[in-house]
């Protein structure tokens, strides 16, 4: 568990405890806190009601399809992408626990306006994971990463504040939107699972203590990418889909949003890989937004998450939108991957 949270161990919440009496009660586990990480904690969660909400009636509020702009990756920004962008920043920026935030479909730092308090936290998210999937009505998800300032207290913050280690990440979370909404986090000792029911309008626990198994029997990759991948990569591939003498085949399982794909890796097991290959030389997911808050989950559950040589929580970023390989999933599973990607 980061050593800089403000809010006391797991607790052993009782399955349909609330989200909100959750953070309560871990909240008074800690004498010295604050509540800010709380309060900034029911903001995104509120910012996931909201989203959760248009999604659920995308295809009757006008909001498929594209606004017309590209974004800083050079792609196209879906309305969903934008509506989900502002609502967690409008959700997020008068609450006085963040200094400043990065997302997916922001070029820069994303400053807190002056009339709010400049908080301790520094937030990143991607605010739609998988946008590729929204007008095919497949799951779609939230990303996020909390960490905590560097910059001087009551200061705007700055670049330095966003361009943090994976290590270093006080809590991360996602929220997956699917055939019921999920809002998963941890704050480095265990992850917990939270089912949202729309009848009451707040998350109940579901998943306590999410354990990924040492080993699965599903991998995950885009195979449509086979011809640009390292040989090392292919033979992997050409393995783990065999079958041989001490080994079963392996069933691919490819939703196309990462947030779906590890969500069901930290439930079933497996492997989801985004390698490398020629067009993507450092792959494609983003390294502070999408694969280190990940990663953090995937390692606070008893997986494995590396780029290929590293863990990915160990690397510096040197960018806001930089991007890496990625493998994460089972630890045996990730081995397996890792043996023959270095070979
Ligand atoms: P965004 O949708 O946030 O840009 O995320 C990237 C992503 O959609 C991941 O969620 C997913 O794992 C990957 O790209 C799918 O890429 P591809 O279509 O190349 O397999």
């Amino acid at each position: 568990m980061s050593s800089s949270v403000s809010i006391g161990p797991a607790q052993h919440s009782p399955i349909g405890t609330t989200l909100e009496r959750h953070l309560l009660d871990r909240q008074r586990q800690m004498p010295r806190a604050t509540g800010d990480f709380t309060g900034l904690f029911q903001q995104i969660s509120l910012a996931a009601k909201i989203i959760g909400s248009r999604v659920s009636k995308a295809g009757l509020s006008g909001i498929l399809g594209r606004t017309g702009t590209t974004n800083v990756q050079g792609e196209q920004v879906q309305k969903l992408d934008d509506f989900a962008n502002a609502t967690i920043v409008n959700t997020v920026e008068a609450g006085g626990h963040v200094c400043v935030m990065g997302s997916e479909e922001v070029e820069g730092p994303i400053q807190i306006p002056s009339e709010y308090p400049q908080g301790k936290y520094v937030l990143q998210f991607d605010p739609l994971d998988g946008s590729g999937n929204i007008d095919i009505n497949a799951s779609i998800g939230t990303i996020f990463s909390i960490h905590r300032r560097l910059t001087p207290d009551g200061t705007p913050g700055t670049l330095r504040d966003l361009l943090q280690p994976g290590s270093d990440i006080v809590a991360a979370g996602y929220v997956v939107y699917g055939s019921s909404n999920m809002l998963v986090y941890s704050t480095g000792d265990q992850v917990d699972g939270f089912t949202y029911d729309p009848g009451v309008g707040e998350f109940f626990l579901s998943h306590p203590n999410i354990r990924i198994p040492q080993r699965g029997s599903i991998y995950s990759i885009n195979e449509g990418n086979y011809h640009g991948w390292t040989e090392g990569v292919q033979k992997w591939v050409d393995w783990i889909k065999a079958p041989s003498e001490n080994k079963r085949a392996y069933r691919l399982r490819y939703i196309g949003a990462m947030v779906a794909d590890v969500h069901r890796t930290l439930l079933r097991g497996g492997i989801f890989v985004y390698p490398a290959d020629t067009k993507n030389k450092q792959g494609k997911l983003r390294l502070l937004y999408e694969a280190s808050p990940m990663a953090f989950l995937v390692e606070a559950a008893g997986g494995t998450a590396s780029d290929g040589d590293r863990r990915i929580l160990t690397i510096e970023p040197k960018e806001l939108h930089q991007r890496t390989p990625v493998f994460m999933g089972s630890p045996d599973d990730v081995a397996d991957a890792l043996r023959f990607a270095r070979a």
